[in-house]
């Protein structure tokens, strides 16, 4: 990781796209000006993770912007994508440094101080913490750690920390105010009418 962390952190799940592809929300969201994309398929086989992964790498790197792949460390690198992010029972950081080359991103998710804690003595790039609020878009989410909890996440690492979970425009300066560098979103983005305005009021809001 090279650069610092974008502050809004998008995260293109199909699950939660309608009607629109994965491809046109990545055009979308490239446009408004999101420079951070992560794209999470929880669903599909590996051949159709490739093949929209690839078109996504394609269209983000165009943009000069960072694309990261869940749990995959295996697809990331087979789309040259910047790098892969990583739940608490996905590959651990060092085992996934053996598949990404050098300078690609790994994020980790932590729930739990202790998980913090952890990922702070790793080489991971970037620590996500949460849910921080209450979240629909995650199959058996952990408990809600609040701003809080953010506060203490704050305080056990120096690494970037991205606030995720029930994340929208009205509470994301909060989740800044109480130590995150960045916040990742579902929801509030791709359900939202117009998804290229709602990016374009979150950058307003995190500047
Ligand atoms: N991870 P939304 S919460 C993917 O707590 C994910 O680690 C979480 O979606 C965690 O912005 C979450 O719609 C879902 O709440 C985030």
């Amino acid at each position: 990781m090279h650069s610092p962390i974008p502050r809004l952190y998008a995260i293109i799940d199909p699950a939660q796209t309608g009607h629109l592809s994965p491809a046109a929300v990545t055009e979308i969201l490239l446009a408004a000006g999101v420079r951070l994309i992560q794209f999470r398929d929880k669903r599909a086989s590996s051949g159709e993770l490739l093949q929209s992964t690839r078109q996504i790498a394609g269209q983000v790197r165009r943009a000069k912007g960072v694309f990261i792949v869940n749990d995959r460390a295996d697809v990331s690198l087979a789309v040259d994508a910047d790098g892969v992010h990583l739940g608490q029972d996905d590959l651990p950081v060092e085992w996934a440094r053996r598949v990404l080359s050098a300078g690609k991103w790994i994020g980790t998710s932590t729930h739990v101080l202790a998980q913090v804690i952890e990922a702070e003595k790793s080489s991971a790039d970037y620590i996500a913490f949460g849910p921080v609020f209450p979240t629909e878009s995650k199959d058996n989410p952990d408990p809600v750690v609040g701003l809080h909890g953010l506060r203490e996440a704050r305080q056990a690492t120096r690494k970037p920390l991205v606030a995720i979970g029930g994340v929208t425009a009205e509470n994301a300066r909060a989740a800044m105010d109480a130590g995150a560098d960045s916040v990742a979103v579902i929801s509030d983005l791709l359900k939202a009418p117009d998804i290229g305005q709602r990016a374009r009021h979150f950058l307003e809001v995190l500047q």
